[in-house]
């Protein structure tokens, strides 16, 4: 019977020289499992399906942070999480990297929905472009990532804001959503809401930053966080201008000196209000990214219903947990 402990390694209490003996090796490759999956772009336009491109670029930029300072991030096209792919399930992604020649790394996209190593497309240099094609085979909700350089420094890429998501609609549709309310008679009243919704995405993922603002590999393995972030953002419940004037017609009102973007000319870099009815179908797409749990609760309110990968997890929970890379998509109506 094995038993799993923890253990840590502690070099220098070993009798070997292990970085010797993998030196003396040639070195280390992580080995990771093959798969048999078609990625010819070219085979599978010959399927005669319905053919999506998806085009990004690896690029490193500064981007704003708490305190007025900024960090250094890594991006997907430039934007933080990186554009969201939103196709049918069992169309074609034909999905192009380009890494402009100026940029200081390569970078790779490991794209979930595929169902492929990362080491299928690998990575690609400054000032080249490399693409290859999948078939989009599940529904629901799929987290995309750098993958570093031939898988080197993924941790650093991912967390400084490589990420994003491939929403897979599913081949069917969306079905309606049910709920049950009671009627004080002791029957249960089921009213139902089209499938159609008004949909919203919440992307999750932490930031583990040193002063220079640049990414802090042993902050991440301890789990010390420097910021949460939704979407890219910081306190991005906090209210800025546009929501002043949106909520209490002044930009200068219920200004929190904790949200670092308030002025009406970063909107691009700001938070927006999720604007919702009453009796409505809304529908929330939500990846974790990061590496903490997320425990997913809306204040005042109850999970209608929670989907992942076209299933029905639960109906009427307070409370959803998704842990690293885990997705769901709720289905609610705020009453
Ligand atoms: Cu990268």
């Amino acid at each position: 019977q094995t038993q799993i402990a923890g253990q840590s390694l502690d070099i220098s209490q070993m009798d070997a020289n292990v970085i010797e003996q993998i030196h003396q090796m040639g070195g280390l490759q992580l080995v990771m499992p093959q798969a048999f999956a078609e990625t010819d772009c070219g085979a599978l336009a010959d399927t005669g399906r319905n053919v999506v491109e998806f085009n990004l670029t690896g690029e490193s930029v500064e981007l704003p942070i708490m305190g007025g300072k900024t960090y250094n991030a890594m991006t997907f096209s430039g934007q933080v999480p990186g554009p969201t792919l939103r196709v049918t399930q069992g169309d074609v992604v034909q999905m192009t990297l380009t890494i402009p020649d100026d940029e200081v790394t390569g970078h790779g996209n490991d794209m979930h929905a595929s169902q492929m190593t990362a080491l299928a497309f690998d990575s690609v240099n400054p000032g080249e472009t490399s693409q290859y094609c999948y078939i989009a085979e599940s529904a629901g909700v799929f987290k995309y990532h750098c993958s570093g350089v031939h898988l080197i420094g993924m941790d650093q890429h991912v967390f400084s804001g490589m990420y994003g998501i491939a929403i897979v609609d599913p081949a069917n549709g969306y079905k309606k959503l049910m709920v049950e309310k009671t009627s004080g008679s002791g029957e249960l009243d089921r009213q139902f809401y089209d499938a159609d919704a008004l949909e919203f995405q919440l992307q999750f993922n932490q930031l583990y930053l040193n002063e220079d603002g640049n990414y802090d590999a042993g902050a991440m393995f301890k789990h010390h966080n420097s910021a949460t972030v939704v979407n890219g953002i910081q306190f991005g419940y906090v209210p800025n201008m546009l929501h002043n004037i949106l909520l209490k017609g002044d930009a200068n009102k219920n200004i929190f000196v904790a949200q670092p973007w308030n002025g009406l000319e970063l909107e691009h870099m700001q938070s927006q209000l999720m604007y919702v009815e009453n009796d409505q179908h809304v529908r929330l797409f939500i990846e974790n990214h990061g590496n903490e749990p997320l425990y997913f609760h809306i204040v005042g309110e109850i999970l209608d219903r929670v989907t992942q990968g076209n299933r029905v997890q639960s109906a009427a929970t307070e409370t959803w947990l998704l842990g690293g890379s885990q997705n769901m998509i709720v289905d609610l109506v705020f009453d």
